[in-house]
């Protein structure tokens, strides 16, 4: 969608946005379940980087113990958990910069990522930037989707992000595209950004080809000791607009309602999950915050009548449309976005 498009949709009166969004979301998720994902930090804290919002950045003192690389049978072990539990995709994050291939650390992922495979769920990672051949390795040990985030515009992003670029972010997109694994990309609501800035970002991620597999939305955890620290919470509303625009932009995708619901009323999330949005991370931590109860969770679902996904452990990329021109954003893995 062009940002003008956007532009137009995000300006209706709420209940209008909603009703559009909801015509798109009945019309592409008929079952209108919603996925359940289990999230583990696999490498806590330590992470060269300088990104605002995060807890795990070794720029900034904040309360995170660091961890090392978890051994594989622990890693098992949260995996058996999270599907005992009824999640149907386990999403690994570890806080590198990013991973090279031929190293101990990344044959050690590897070989975790292996044995989650056999699990039968949805197996996701997000360990940071990579190149072609670690994006293929991972494919073929068995990862679904790769997690990458653009989390905001590309014109606020140098004011959240110094120690990479938006364009480094955008390579790495491309490598996981390449390799035929799934891409989760999405963003982060309240880092200071007007919503021009939200929705050049949802104009970014709605023009790759193919349009993501699943868009996360997040609102800022303000994590003691970051730069984002005080910032104001965004207003629930808005938060509802930007699910309603991103199940409009990318009508195929699982729009995740991400980080950030601990501050969200019942009402809320019920009025996300109208608008669009169909999965949740559950389990009562994310990477290093809280999120709800996971008996809150069930019986918030269970009192709107909404089920639960079942997991699709074959999860194919979604495939490109070859009649539509390469996404402007994305010409070639490296050159310039914008
Ligand atoms: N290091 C990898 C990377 O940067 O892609 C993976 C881990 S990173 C923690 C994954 C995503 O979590 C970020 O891109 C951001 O969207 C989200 N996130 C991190 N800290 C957050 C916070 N305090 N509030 C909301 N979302 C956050
Ligand atoms: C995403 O978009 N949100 C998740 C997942 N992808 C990796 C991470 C949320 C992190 C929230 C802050 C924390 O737990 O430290
Ligand atoms: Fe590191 Fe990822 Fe946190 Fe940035 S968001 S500091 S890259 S863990």
């Amino acid at each position: 969608m062009t940002f003008a498009e956007l532009k137009h949709l995000h300006s209706l009166p709420l209940f209008d946005l909603i009703q559009r969004a909801r015509e798109v979301h009945v019309s592409h998720w008929r079952d209108r379940k919603v996925q359940l994902c289990t999230l583990l930090s696999i490498k806590t804290g330590g992470c060269s980087e300088d990104c605002a919002y995060c807890s795990q950045s070794a720029r900034y003192e904040t309360e995170i113990e660091r961890q090392p690389l978890m051994e594989r049978d622990e890693v098992m072990r949260h995996a058996r958990a999270a599907r005992a539990g009824g999640s149907t995709r386990f999403c690994m994050g570890a806080a590198w910069k990013g991973v090279r291939g031929g190293t101990e650390r990344f044959e050690q992922v590897l070989d975790i990522v292996r044995e989650v495979s056999t699990l039968g769920m949805e197996v996701c990672v997000t360990l940071g930037e990579l190149g072609a051949e670690e994006a293929k390795q991972l494919r073929e040990a068995g990862v679904t989707a790769y997690n990458h985030n653009l989390d905001t515009s590309p014109e606020h992003y140098p004011n959240i992000v110094t120690s990479h670029t938006y364009e480094d972010r955008l390579r790495t997109i491309r490598h996981v595209q390449d390799a035929g694994m799934s891409v989760c990309c999405g963003g982060i609501l309240g880092l200071g950004e007007t919503i021009d800035d939200r929705l050049r970002m949802l104009e970014v991620i709605s023009n790759f080809n193919p349009q993501p597999e699943s868009v996360p939305i997040n609102s800022l955890m303000p994590m003691p000791g970051t730069p984002l620290a005080e910032n104001p919470q965004v207003d629930p509303f808005d938060l509802v607009r930007m699910i309603a625009c991103t199940r409009i932009a990318v009508p195929m995708a699982k729009v995740r309602l991400s980080a950030g619901r601990t501050r969200l009323s019942e009402g809320i999330q019920a009025l996300c999950f109208f608008a669009g949005a169909n999965s949740i991370f559950y389990g009562e931590k994310l990477l290093t915050a809280g999120n709800p109860e996971m008996e809150d969770d069930r019986r918030l679902l269970a009192r709107l009548g909404l089920d639960t996904l079942e997991a699709d452990p074959s999860l194919e990329a979604p495939a490109g449309d070859p009649h539509r021109p390469p996404s402007p954003f994305m010409r070639e893995a490296g050159s310039a976005c914008c």
